[in-house]
């Protein structure tokens, strides 16, 4: 008989007009390639095919909800929904429910995404950015700073990150001063100066960090006494001044502003050497992705995020699988409609009770939807991200190389706290 097709929307940013996560160039393929494996698959959801409808969200929160309209209301009816970054995760997984609709996101990191009664109905494989803050606060310790600057973008991923990391810091003792800008960090940059910031943890989309950079260089906030902190997911070439961004850095200064810069992300590849679930392990899952691009993968918008995107399909496929054997008999899975409570019911606490070895690592979610990693911290030495450890928050525990470098050749700089006080 003819498979049964079972159809699913996707929501990729392939490009950001406005300035945010352009992760569709490779999560797309990656996701199209997880499709075909699991199609080629008789063992999970046999007689039946994946399909998907997809569209370029370019990041753009406004955008996707026409989109998403699209979905619902062009058939075939979607089963699940994918998404990527946090403004359309956030449009998206608020309304979906409505539609009784179940959202997995492969790229949204914003701390807003883990309220369970905002969104209840949204998972996603991509962690939380506040995985990052516990590894934030133990290398302050470990380097002996009482005392750092956030600068961030006004968008509740970055506001809400920036909180949380605030409240650990003052309970640790930590002194946190924060400054805001929306689009142009002109004016915060020059706070900054003012106010004598030495330590400070950058959050924002790249575009804006590469303004924050330019500017650092003009300013002069770079060098032996400052350390900057960016997010690690940008591409590794992120700080290079595209052209049409009008920044008014060469490359040569862009580069000696970045010098020496730590970022943190959670780790997204597994490095396993045991195969996952599709029979890959993380690495020839990465070889066979990069084998899509003709261009350097490090310019590839998202590579580093696009196992987040290949395990959300399987994540998907196994609950459909799940939610299938669990139906009672006269139910089918492809009868599902926008206000079918048992088959939506029973999807949910199939993707739950998710757990596989993907090629991100292990996949499991949390009560609320959260996926748990470790954290990967980097510096850059000589135009090149180094792996400085790795933390794990679960744990606690640091494992550092004792690898990092500084301009003054000694040690880490005082932040102004220290300096005040001789
Ligand atoms: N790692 C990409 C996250 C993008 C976002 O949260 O918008």
């Amino acid at each position: 008989a003819e498979p049964v097709t079972l159809h699913i929307g996707g929501t990729f940013p392939m490009e950001s007009g406005s300035g945010g996560w352009a992760g569709g160039e490779a999560c797309l393929p990656a996701v199209q390639m997880a499709l075909e494996d699991v199609n080629n698959r008789l063992d999970i959801l046999p007689g039946y095919v994946l399909n998907m409808t997809n569209h370029n969200s370019q990041c753009q929160p406004g955008l996707a909800m026409q989109q998403l309209y699209d979905f619902l209301y062009k058939p075939p009816t979607k089963l699940m929904l994918l998404t990527g970054c946090s403004p359309v995760t956030t449009v998206i997984a608020e309304a979906a429910p409505v539609w009784k609709l179940v959202v997995l996101s492969y790229g949204g990191s914003s701390p807003a995404l883990s309220n369970r009664n905002r969104f209840p109905t949204l998972f996603r494989t991509h962690p939380s950015a506040n995985m990052q803050n516990p590894t934030r606060i133990h290398i302050m310790e470990k380097f002996k700073w009482k005392r750092f600057t956030i600068l961030m973008s006004v968008e509740e991923v970055f506001v809400t990150t920036a909180k949380d990391l605030e409240a650990i810091a003052r309970k640790k003792g930590i002194r946190v001063d924060r400054q805001s800008f929306y689009g142009d960090p002109t004016d915060a940059m020059k706070t900054l100066q003012r106010q004598d910031a030495r330590i400070i943890v950058g959050l924002f989309y790249v575009t804006e960090a590469r303004k924050v950079l330019c500017q650092a260089y003009h300013h002069g906030l770079y060098g032996r006494r400052y350390v900057w902190f960016f997010i690690g997911w940008y591409a590794d070439t992120w700080y290079y001044p595209p052209p049409e961004e009008h920044l008014n850095c060469t490359a040569e200064q862009m580069a000696a502003a970045a010098e020496y810069h730590f970022t943190t992300e959670s780790v997204m590849l597994s490095r396993d050497n045991l195969p996952a679930i599709s029979d890959m392990t993380g690495m020839q899952f990465q070889e066979r992705l990069t084998r899509h691009f003709q261009k350097e993968t490090a310019n590839v918008g998202g590579f580093p995020e696009a196992p987040l995107a290949y395990d959300a399909v399987w994540a998907l496929a196994l609950a459909f699988n799940c939610t299938r054997n669990n139906l009672p008999s006269h139910i089918r899975l492809e009868n599902f409609s926008y206000d079918n409570k048992i088959i939506a019911d029973t999807l949910f606490q199939c993707v739950k009770n998710t757990s596989f070895r993907g090629v991100s690592g292990k996949v499991m979610f949390s009560d609320s939807g959260d996926r748990i990693a470790r954290t990967q911290i980097e510096q850059m030495q000589g135009g090149k991200y180094k792996i400085m450890g790795y933390y794990d928050t679960t744990s606690g525990d640091l494992e550092w190389y004792n690898k990092e470098q500084w301009l003054n050749g000694r040690g880490p700089p005082p932040d102004s706290t220290v300096i005040k006080k001789h």
